[in-house]
């Protein structure tokens, strides 16, 4: 007997009895991302939306093809508002995948004006150092050597333990370049996702509490949110969130760290300061906020770009929006 043709996409039934399972996955880096939010969603007891995202997944998990364009979501059943905008996300930023890339780094921009050593930096006059560029040049040797992935697994081992200390049912996410796959960084990056909205305000001035507490804190400088819904997405076009932030540096237990390294260290202290950079959105603001602080900075952009220009859509780390209805709204104002 031959098999049966392939099912349009057209026809693909609401019920998952009525679907093929397959382990054929065309769509695991659609599926992956629902996954990974039902998984939140179960944990920290919505199961509604939970729900919600297992559904979306099972649909594109029964498709044999990969969906090759948002569009394509039209006649699909049982895909949420939610799931929807996660794939539409997910979609662009693969369609991308080509930019990615690294941004220059100030100390490379230094550099090719000819500044070599510390003393020129800081005796330079057209130099103005930040607050985080002055403490960076009080921890320069550790601040300047990369962080190794183990490294930033054990900084993200300390991150887990305080916020599990702070709101036992918020998670952290490693995001900038460890979580494009590098092996080395200059910080780490990390953003935490509380489940239910409101969660996210005064989580970050209690952390950096506690690892002053736990004296592994070195420097600290802490972005409340400006966030107002009202006002997005605005006029200007803006690169900048307006999520709950802050920029560390911390202090990393050699002991706490899985990796080979050499034995004699001689005279060294047993610790060495990390940058830290943490972000804390609201919930329904999350997925967003994960893309933009995934990066690179200039895949953020490019990307931000082509969903002007190619798709219509306005993306900042908030939101995506519809270029059309936006100019409605103003116009109605
Ligand atoms: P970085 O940590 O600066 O860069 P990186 O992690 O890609 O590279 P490195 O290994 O050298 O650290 O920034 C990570 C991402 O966070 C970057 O795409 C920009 C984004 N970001 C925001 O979206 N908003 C912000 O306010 C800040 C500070 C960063
Ligand atoms: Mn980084
Ligand atoms: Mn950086
Ligand atoms: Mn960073």
């Amino acid at each position: 007997s031959s098999s049966p043709a392939p099912k349009p996409v057209s026809t693909v039934s609401p019920f998952a009895c009525q679907r093929r399972t397959t382990l054929d996955n065309h769509n695991k880096n659609f599926t992956d991302l629902l996954e990974v939010l039902a998984e939140n969603m179960e944990l920290s007891g919505n199961q509604g939306p939970c729900l919600a995202f297992r559904r979306a997944a099972s649909v594109l998990k029964s498709l044999n093809t990969a969906l090759r364009h948002p569009e394509e979501m039209k006649h699909l059943p049982c895909l949420g508002e939610h799931s929807k905008a996660i794939i539409e996300v997910e979609y662009l930023s693969l369609s991308l995948s080509l930019y990615l890339s690294s941004a220059l780094r100030t100390s490379e921009n230094w550099f090719s004006r000819g500044l070599r050593t510390l003393e020129q930096i800081l005796s330079d006059p057209t130099i103005r150092l930040n607050r985080m560029q002055t403490a960076g040049f009080l921890f320069y040797d550790d601040i300047s050597r990369p962080v190794s992935r183990a490294e930033a697994e054990a900084m993200k081992v300390l991150v887990e333990d305080a916020v599990k200390r702070v709101n036992p049912s918020a998670r952290v996410c490693i995001t900038g370049g460890f979580r494009r796959g590098k092996d080395f960084g200059h910080d780490v990056d990390f953003i935490i996702r509380t489940p239910e909205p409101g969660q996210e305000d005064g989580l970050l001035p209690a952390l950096i509490d506690w690892f002053r507490r736990q004296n592994v804190l070195l420097y600290a400088d802490l972005q409340e949110s400006t966030f107002d819904l009202g006002k997005l997405p605005s006029r200007r076009f803006e690169s900048m969130d307006h999520f709950h932030k802050c920029f560390l540096i911390v202090k990393l237990k050699r002991d706490d760290v899985c990796e080979e390294r050499e034995r004699d260290e001689d005279g060294r202290r047993d610790w060495r300061a990390i940058r830290v950079d943490l972000v804390a959105p609201p919930i329904e603001r999350y997925a967003y906020a994960l893309l933009g602080w995934t990066g690179s900075t200039l895949f953020d952009r490019d990307l931000r770009r082509f969903a002007r220009l190619e798709r219509g859509k306005l993306l900042d780390n908030h939101a995506l929006y519809d270029k059309a209805t936006k100019a409605k709204e103003n116009s109605s104002m």
